[in-house]
């Protein structure tokens, strides 16, 4: 699959580190930000160290989409952000992923290096789906129902695998007929955003259903509530459980695991590459 000039082959999967570049993000906001300023030095550093442990992208987000987070305003968001973007992409050798819904932040990325927009939002603000397909990269659409400030509330669905297929399929029509072509799509049921434990499980657990949409699944689970809600533990002892939830997740077709703990998710990724590829040479069942 193309991601702007980088090519990846997504029949096995990748891994994709999480770089906050906010004040107050789950799990790793704050520390790469000074004075509402991205620390360059030390961004490097940590993506070099993703870099190395065999991230094959990098998701730079300057908006935190936890429950209950405020707007952060526009020239904010860019200011966070692209200069994290031209920094990486002219260093490394893997894509670079913005997390945005903004149309600008989508065209100054591209313009800075970026080879997929990973949008939470799905390109439903004014402008998103024309801003991505001028740009030409490749565009993650994840399920939300609500918005962040309020999406954890009441969240209701009456089959919540159903719905988000559903969902995601309409999101694939608007950016045909927006002008993405389908083969720079992938989508991700987006676990965590508007969702229950319950939805949550029955999401995961109904993960191959999405495979009917025929695009790349990327999924995020890393160090999320529902993993708290399952093992007891809080979001730095998670590791392990997220490596089993991208386990699973990559059993049942994700290509992309977005992870804060990257070298964990790596050795289970290359684990399950050398089992699919097994399967495949054995001519085994997928
Ligand atoms: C996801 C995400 C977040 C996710 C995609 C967190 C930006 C919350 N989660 N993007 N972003 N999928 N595609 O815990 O699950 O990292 S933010």
């Amino acid at each position: 699959m193309h991601f702007g000039s980088r090519i990846l082959d997504l029949s096995l999967p990748h891994v994709m580190g999480i770089l906050n570049v906010t004040p107050d993000s789950f799990s790793d906001g704050g520390e790469l930000l000074e004075a509402g300023r991205p620390i360059l030095d030390r961004i490097i550093d940590r993506a070099a160290g993703m870099v190395a442990a065999g991230a094959s992208f990098l998701d730079i987000g300057g908006e935190s989409t936890r429950p209950g987070a405020p707007e952060v305003a526009g020239a904010e968001e860019l200011a966070r952000v692209i200069p994290v973007v031209s920094a990486l992409s002219a260093r490394f050798d893997v894509v670079i992923s913005v997390d945005t819904s903004r149309p600008e932040v989508m065209s100054e990325a591209v313009l800075a290096g970026a080879g997929l927009i990973n949008d939470v939002r799905a390109l439903t603000k004014p402008g998103a789906a024309a801003a991505a397909a001028a740009t030409g990269v490749a565009v993650c659409l994840m399920h939300m129902q609500g918005q962040p400030a309020t999406m954890q509330a009441a969240p209701q669905y009456q089959a919540v695998v159903e719905e988000v297929r559903d969902f995601l399929r309409a999101r694939i029509a608007v950016c045909l007929a927006a002008g993405i072509p389908f083969d720079r799509l992938l989508v991700d049921p987006g676990f965590g955003f508007g969702k229950t434990l319950e939805h949550n499980l029955q999401l995961l657990a109904g993960l191959a259903e999405l495979q009917v949409l025929d695009v790349p699944l990327l999924i995020g689970l890393s160090r999320k509530r529902m993993l708290g809600a399952i093992t007891g533990k809080p979001e730095r002892e998670r590791v392990a459980a997220g490596v089993a939830a991208a386990v699973l997740a990559m059993e049942y077709g994700a290509r992309i695991i977005r992870t804060h703990d990257v070298p964990e998710t790596v050795d289970a990724a290359r684990v399950c590459r050398a089992i699919m590829q097994t399967k495949k040479a054995t001519g085994r069942r997928p």
